[in-house]
């Protein structure tokens, strides 16, 4: 596959850019090899500035559900860009989007747009904080939930866990309010509260963690978390950025049954513009300036444009009769057919799949939170990814990383990628092969 002007493009961009790119990820630094650099994308397949053509599992990581360059899409987005691109004044279809949500997501009584999810997140945060006064805050091994200081923290030493900077910059001093468990581990979480249960003011879950690979929730797993939160008076925050309008209309909370305090939300809700969003109960909700004291701004918060392409889109995902059984179904068929394609060749793989998304983990074992997620053949995961990329199966590049299903995909392009995947794990059998001698 020829990639010289991706090549050329990717040495240019690092003169300026670190690393060549605006979010590490597309650097490709987990899998190595030359990131594509993309043209344009069209339904379910992107274009890179070779030529070459892909069909697209990582869909902006999650946002273009609807497929890429949606026809009605991008007309709302004209629509509204002729009228120009920002006022930072109300302006009408903020409210469209914020009843959107609602209605989708009833426990999200009242919303307020930001740009990105690391700042519904770290809003929710401040929040929960200023709601509880209460300091600390509990998250998961493996679960990501932005850039910013508060979540930037992994598990310290030990089993119950004061976090420790999981980057440079991060003071010790705002990681030691972060506390880390593993995720299904019901007897950490208790551990936790039990200890510092009356200075804890929110835990933050990915519902369905798409950070680590994709992992699920145990069976009553998500019921436990709402209860020992509730126990203790902490507020419970669903970080439904990845899962909210991909593993249904109603995100995770719909379908686990499960009412969290707040949630977070971004990707899909953008259209593939930049949007985030917080919500939740309206009594937490009204502590935020100007109603209340708690202060968060964002100069293009509610921009009229990304509004548009997120009210489009919702209305759309609301609208279209059976596009979730279709996109869950297309999920399963997939993550389980690359279960048996790798299973013909002797390549063992954990395959799960919830709604729009799904993934497989270089695993022989169980894979279950973050510490049997790290035990899986990351170097098999490489050949794999690469071996599909070649044949033009653009995967998301990393084995901690989920890929998503979009309703414009369809039985062919499910097809050609379980052919792909027979070259491919036949790749993976002789690395593995090879790497056992
Ligand atoms: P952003 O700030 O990147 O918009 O959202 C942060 C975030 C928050 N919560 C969850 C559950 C997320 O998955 C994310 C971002 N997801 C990554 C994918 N692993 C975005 C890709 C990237 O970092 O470039």
């Amino acid at each position: 596959m020829k990639v010289q002007q991706s090549a050329e493009a990717f040495s240019e961009a690092k003169q300026y850019i670190p690393g060549g790119v605006n979010s590490p990820v597309r650097s490709f630094g987990s899998v190595g090899g030359t990131p594509r650099f993309i043209e344009r994308g069209q339904g379910c397949r992107i274009y890179d500035v070779d030529g070459n053509e892909y069909i697209d599992y990582v869909l902006s990581w999650g946002p273009m559900i609807l497929g890429h360059a949606h026809p009605k899409v991008i007309a709302a987005i004209h629509e509204a860009v002729d009228n120009g691109t920002s006022f930072g004044a109300p302006t009408l279809v903020e409210t469209v989007l914020a009843k959107l949500v609602n209605k989708a997501i009833p426990s999200m009584e009242m919303v307020r747009m930001v740009n990105s999810g690391t700042e519904a997140t770290m809003s929710a945060l401040r929040l929960a904080r200023a709601y509880t006064k209460r300091n600390k805050i509990v998250k998961f091994a493996g679960c990501y939930h932005g850039h910013h200081d508060s979540l930037l923290v992994k598990a310290g030493s030990g089993a119950m866990t004061y976090g420790v900077p999981d980057s440079p910059g991060v003071p010790a001093s705002i990681a030691g309010n972060t506390l880390t468990v593993a995720f299904n581990d019901k007897a950490a979480m208790e551990e936790v509260f039990a200890k510092d249960g009356g200075d804890i003011a929110a835990v933050i879950i990915e519902a369905v963690p798409g950070n680590m690979g994709l992992i699920l929730p145990q069976e009553g797993y998500l019921q436990f978390v709402r209860e020992i939160t509730a126990r203790y008076g902490a507020l419970l925050i669903f970080d439904e950025v990845m899962t909210g309008f991909r593993v249904a209309l109603g995100g995770c909370q719909a379908v686990f049954g499960i009412k969290p305090d707040l949630t977070c939300l971004s990707k899909i809700i953008g259209g593939g513009l930049p949007v985030g969003a917080y919500g939740g109960r309206r009594e937490i909700m009204e502590q935020i300036a100007p109603l209340g004291a708690v202060y968060q701004a964002g100069t293009l918060s509610g921009n009229p444009l990304a509004m548009s392409a997120g009210a489009k889109t919702l209305q759309l995902l609301i609208e279209t009769k059976g596009l979730y059984e279709k996109v869950t179904a297309m999920s399963l068929k997939l993550a389980t057919g690359l279960q048996r394609a790798a299973q013909k060749q002797g390549v063992i793989v954990q395959a799960h799949a919830i709604g729009g998304m799904f993934g497989i983990f270089f695993n022989d074992k169980a894979v279950y939170d973050y510490e049997t997620a790290k035990t899986s053949d990351v170097g098999a995961f490489n050949v794999y990814f690469h071996a599909m990329l070649e044949q033009g199966i653009y995967l998301s590049p990393s084995q901690f990383e989920t890929c998503f299903m979009s309703y414009a995909h369809g039985e062919t392009e499910i097809e050609r990628t379980l052919q792909a995947a027979e070259v491919a794990f036949a790749k993976v059998a002789e690395y593995q092969a090879a790497k056992a001698k």
